[in-house]
């Protein structure tokens, strides 16, 4: 159990964050911890197996990447112990590649939207989203990318790092500068915490802001994610958890003011109305098109409830 533990105490901690990367951690943790489960019966197996997977689940409460990871790895339906135990490690491993593989797809799709000499602003820190950027400088096409700090963890360093690295022309700008900036813009890429079944958006906080100000600017705003960004759920009406983190976050010195309270949303909602496409590695779709993701990639039947 030390393994999961572990990756779960990175999960909650964010040095692992990012929701594709959560996914894939945890389904490497739990392929793991099954392959050195000494357990004698299946029966075992599946209660540890379960009591692993609510540990990772419990970490963080927004991306459903991580509960889509965890139930795709968690399907054996097999007779015995050593044939649950396979089935695990493969489920894993395929999810891992099939993730990464995702994540070079939307980049080839996502990038076609990019033409030479645009400049595209980012939010926080997406590897969906900077794929999306690479492959369009890959290709030749000479683009230029404004970053936002992303208060209050600054992903949007990780980013201008990313992309430093990658050789892309970077500004890096507070969050309250989207406005400013967005009439150069000529493309807005983020990524996805969650989207629903009606194509609303769910990431990092001050997303919805930025596809505020890319509407009143005519500003495309294109969301990049795998098709694990989808939330089942949602076709059962649930609503998506957001997650409020640690006030220290924000101001560390909170505990001086008698009177205030600071709040520290981690992610905020988008409407599906301010979304010109999302792209996902199954194609580039209008966010009304996303029940069809659901229904047809993720394999969700009404009848689960899990
Ligand atoms: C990260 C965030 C990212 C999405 C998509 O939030 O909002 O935009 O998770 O990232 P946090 P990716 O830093 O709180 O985890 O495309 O890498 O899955």
């Amino acid at each position: 159990m030390d393994r999961v533990l572990d990756t779960a105490e990175k999960i909650r901690s964010m040095e692992i964050r990012g929701a594709g990367r959560i996914a894939t951690a945890a389904a490497a943790a739990l392929r793991d911890f099954s392959r050195d489960l000494q357990v004698q019966s299946l029966n075992e197996f599946d209660i540890e197996m379960q009591r692993a997977a609510d540990v990772l689940l419990m970490t963080r409460p927004t991306a459903v990447s991580l509960s889509n990871a965890i139930r795709l790895v968690m399907k054996y339906r097999v007779d015995d112990l050593e044939s649950a135990r396979r089935a695990v490690i493969e489920n894993a491993d395929r999810f891992i590649e099939n993730s990464q593989k995702a994540v070079e797809k939307i980049g080839q799709i996502g990038s076609r939207r990019i033409r030479d000499g645009d400049t595209v602003l980012t939010h926080c820190n997406s590897l969906a989203a900077i794929s999306v950027i690479s492959a369009a400088h890959k290709s030749g096409k000479k683009i230029k990318v404004i970053a936002t700090e992303s208060r209050p963890r600054f992903q949007g360093i990780t980013t201008i790092g990313m992309l430093d690295k990658l050789g892309i022309e970077t500004e890096l700008i507070v969050d309250s500068a989207a406005r400013s900036v967005m009439n150069e813009v000529d493309l807005v890429v983020v990524g996805a915490d969650v989207i629903t079944a009606n194509g609303t958006l769910v990431n990092k906080i001050g997303t919805a802001q930025i596809a505020l100000a890319a509407r009143e600017a005519r500003t495309s705003f294109m969301v990049a994610a795998e098709t694990y960004k989808f939330s089942p759920k949602t076709i059962l009406g649930e609503l998506v958890t957001i997650e409020e983190r640690d006030p220290q976050e924000v101001l560390p010195g909170i505990a001086q003011y008698k009177h205030v309270k600071v709040r520290n949303p981690a992610f905020d909602v988008t409407p599906h109305q301010y979304i010109d496409l999302i792209c996902t590695e199954a194609g580039a779709i209008p966010p009304e098109m996303s029940y069809l993701i659901i229904k047809e990639r993720l394999g969700w039947e009404m009848e689960e409830d899990g």
